[in-house]
């Protein structure tokens, strides 16, 4: 195992969920965090309890992916001691809607494409020539069994994951001949606010989604993670399907009676 004890681990989309998780597990690793999403309440307050509890060091934004002129002030005016990231972790996204195509809003179309596709791009973009100078560095992408199948009313969504696989496979061919690492980790269900954004807040909806059976937890996802970042510098885990044990794929779920 290759340690992280004070790489530079930055995670887009840090204030919940499997952002949130991946920032804790690379903290107790030693890992010096990079934090940013637009509730930056929230990622304030998770880098005081890191803090404490894992004596790393943490620095946090506010950043919304979607633009790519905040992108570039956010990583531009970075301080000097935080410009050499080891480690990005592409998580920010969201899924907005379960509508079949003929019935869906192009606003929540827009907000999935603006996110998931051109949020990881405009990060990407902007991180990836510094790694590439340095010949160091590794993105994680967070895409999704979405990326591999389509399911009923997910059009949209199941796109743009289907779009990061393409990217993160097109990312590891143009990254040929330099030491850059590319990983797509891609889960089933897992429990975190994800269907409550899905359904614009519909807890109750929300709740459904993982009803009689048992999901991940966004700390499995960010098990995986640390695992991908801590492989041998020769071995690169290029892509990594992570399923709970009761779904098979996105229309088999077994769910107790
Ligand atoms: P959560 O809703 O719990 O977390 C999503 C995170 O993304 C939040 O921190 C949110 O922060 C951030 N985010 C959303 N939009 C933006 C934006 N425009 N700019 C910056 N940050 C943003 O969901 P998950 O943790 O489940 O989702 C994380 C990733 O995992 C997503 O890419 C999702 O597609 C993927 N995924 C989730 C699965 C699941 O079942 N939960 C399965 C497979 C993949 P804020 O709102 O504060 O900006
Ligand atoms: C999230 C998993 O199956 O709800 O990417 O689309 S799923």
């Amino acid at each position: 195992m290759t340690g992280l004890n004070g790489s530079i681990v930055c995670i887009t989309g840090a204030s919940a969920g499997i952002g949130a998780a991946c920032a804790t597990e690379f903290a107790k690793q030693g890992a010096a965090l990079l934090l940013s999403a637009r509730r930056k309440d929230r990622v304030d307050e998770l880098a005081r309890t890191l803090r404490t509890k894992h004596g790393v060091r943490v620095h946090t934004g506010r950043l919304d992916v979607r633009s790519l002129p905040e992108v570039e002030k956010f990583f531009g005016s970075l301080p000097a001691e935080w410009r050499e990231i080891d480690i990005l972790v592409n998580n920010a996204g969201l899924s907005r809607g379960l509508e079949r195509l003929q019935e869906g809003k192009p606003a929540d179309w827009e907000e999935m494409i603006d996110t998931n596709i051109k949020g990881l791009l405009y990060v990407t973009r902007t991180v990836l020539p510094g790694m590439v100078e340095r010949n160091r560095g590794h993105v994680i992408n967070i895409g999704s069994i979405a990326g591999h199948q389509v399911y009923p009313a997910g059009n949209v969504y199941c796109a743009t994951k289907h779009a990061e696989r393409a990217l993160n496979e097109g990312m590891k061919m143009d990254l040929q001949g330099t030491a850059v690492r590319v990983t797509s980790i891609d889960p089933g269900l897992v429990e975190t606010e994800f269907s409550v954004v899905r359904f614009h807040g519909d807890a109750e909806r929300a709740s459904r989604t993982y009803a009689n059976m048992t999901p991940l937890r966004p700390e499995d996802i960010a098990d995986l993670a640390v695992f991908c970042a801590t492989r041998p510098p020769h071995v690169n885990i290029l892509q990594a399907v992570i399923m709970p044990t009761a779904q098979a794929s996105v229309h088999h779920v077994h769910r107790s009676p």
